[in-house]
């Protein structure tokens, strides 16, 4: 990939009935790895998230809460910013449906929609989901606890709406869709989703409901103010407002769309995959490169949900842990794609293991040494053996690796890699032993330490992605100047000679409070 080539990556736009929790954490987290990583790689990046603030389940909330919609949104909106914040997430916008320029292009896409025969107006009879903000066929339906009742496949509850709506013209993009999948086999990701979706496909493709007007919350249907759009209409498009639409003359439109990656969880594949490709060909626009649907974290064994009362969010997990810790659990936890369980002690053996032992405790004994025993100054290196050339070599080698499973979203791969290149670091010091060469030949352990002042530079920058504050304070403990942190600088070796500050640990244990 050239050096300056755009790279468009979105999360979903949150539903402001909930405060962010680890499941919103975790795919943020994802894209800003991926956006940071990008950057690094010298990619121009637009990184996009933020709130989905209209239909149905928003206004019952702020009902419920009796707030002002508008009110309500402000203030659920605002903990997703600071969600952002506390996880130190490098969003390049963040954008909130309810805005002026988000209402102006998903109306503009109606009107194309309309002018070119996509929609039309008809009477709407079937099962709809508040929760789930979606249609569902009766074949679909599970049966619910009381005996009668019927519930959509996710659980959530469903109530018969009978109205006049207007309607999207899905049944006639089946066969495009399918035609798409199949000439573009990246596009929708992991595999298991793509197999999913084309049997969704395959089965009988219904035209879509797209407007509501049993309530008022939502961008008004253009011409016939009666009717609100329907939410996930207006919620996709917010992935073309960011960058100008409609216009489509706008520097960041003609620069980053169509989008490179749309990164959702598996809940909410079918609205990506099917519904947003076919909008998007309907109104003459390009359709996006890849969707990647991850997997669904539980928490300690459980699905979280407001009766267990099991929710657990990012802020309570950063205080605790701390934010690169949580940060790189969740991306090394879990193979990308797959679902997985958040418990304690899975992450407290990652901190304690892989961050402080391995990685921190490397850094900590060949720094701490250095100090000591060089009077602070990295060594000028001699020549090398085979052995140092071995571990040098599998530093450098990391990056296109990484290059490889970043660019498919297998973040715990890109982790893997470098750790074990980390792991060798260790078996490294060991082998070379260099305290027991500072009497007998201090120029060989002055070359040892070195090579690993030397990986461990490496490291450190292909670690910013997902650790970004650790992996900028070891930078700053090897004196690498702010501009020189970029891959691009992972080719410009250390200099000897240099004096380096004091070192101080980066990845802290977790040590467990005694019980009372
Ligand atoms: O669906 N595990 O918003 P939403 C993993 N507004 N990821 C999880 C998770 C969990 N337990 N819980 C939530 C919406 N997520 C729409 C999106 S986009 C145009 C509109 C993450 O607030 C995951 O990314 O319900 C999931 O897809 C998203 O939050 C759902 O967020």
């Amino acid at each position: 990939m050239a050096a300056g080539e755009p790279f468009y990556v979105t999360t979903p736009i949150y539903y402001v009935n909930d405060s962010p929790h680890i499941g919103h954490a975790y795919t943020t987290v994802a894209v800003d790895a991926l956006a940071r990583f990008m950057r690094l790689d010298g990619r121009k990046v637009m990184f996009l998230t933020g709130t989905d603030e209209h239909g149905q389940k928003i206004d019952r909330s702020a009902r419920n809460a009796g707030i002002d919609p508008q009110v309500f949104c402000d203030r659920v909106s605002q903990n997703f910013r600071d969600m952002n914040v506390l996880m130190n997430v490098s969003n390049d916008q963040f954008i909130r449906t309810t805005e002026p320029r988000h209402i102006k292009a998903s109306q503009a896409l109606w009107l194309e929609l309309e002018k070119r025969g996509e929609i039309y107006l008809d009477k709407f009879a079937g099962w709809y989901s508040v929760r789930d903000e979606a249609f569902y066929e009766e074949s679909e339906l599970i049966p619910g606890k009381t005996p009668g009742t019927k519930l959509a496949p996710t659980g959530a509850e469903v109530e018969w709406v009978e109205e006049e709506n207007y309607f999207f013209r899905l049944s006639k993009w089946r066969e495009p869709l399918l035609e798409y999948y199949k000439s573009h086999p990246d596009f929708i990701a992991p595999r298991a989703r793509l197999n999913e979706i084309e049997s969704f496909v395959k089965g009988e493709l219904r035209d879509l409901s797209i407007s509501r007007t049993s309530f008022k919350w939502g961008v008004p249907v253009p011409g016939n103010e009666k009717h609100v759009m329907y939410v996930w209409l207006d919620a996709l498009t917010n992935y073309l407002t960011a960058v100008g639409y409609p216009d489509t003359d706008a520097a960041d439109y003609k620069t980053f769309w169509p989008a490179d990656l749309h990164m959702v969880g598996k809940d909410i594949i079918r609205f990506h995959c099917v519904y947003w490709p076919a909008f998007l060909m309907a109104a003459g626009l390009p359709v996006p490169k890849r969707i990647f649907g991850h997997g669904w974290w539980t928490v300690e064994g459980q699905k979280m949900s407001k009766s267990l009362g099991n929710f657990v969010t990012a802020n309570d997990l950063a205080a605790k842990y701390g934010v690169d810790s949580l940060r790189y659990f969740m991306l090394r936890e879990l193979p990308f794609g797959s679902d997985g369980d958040f418990s304690h002690r899975a992450m407290v053996g990652r901190i304690n293991s892989d961050l402080a032992n391995d990685f921190g405790n490397l850094a900590q004994r060949v720094l701490s040494f250095i100090h000591k025993n060089c009077d602070a100054t990295l060594p000028v290196p001699a020549a090398f053996t085979p052995a140092d050339e071995t571990m040098l070599k599998a530093a450098h080698d990391l990056l296109p690796k990484l290059r490889t499973e970043f660019s498919e979203q297998t973040f715990h791969r890109g982790l893997e890699a470098v750790w074990a290149v980390i792991g060798d670091a260790n078996r490294y010091v060991d082998e070379q032993a260099p305290w027991s060469l500072r009497k007998t030949d201090p120029a060989r352990m002055g070359t040892v330490l070195y090579v690993l002042t030397e990986v461990i530079r490496q490291l450190a920058i292909l670690t910013q992605p997902v650790v970004p504050t650790a992996a900028a304070k070891l930078l700053d403990q090897l004196c690498v100047p702010e501009d020189q942190r970029d891959f691009l600088a992972l080719a410009t070796p250390l200099k000897g000679g240099t004096v380096l500050p004091k070192p101080e640990g980066v990845f802290p244990r977790f040590v467990e409070e005694p019980k009372p």
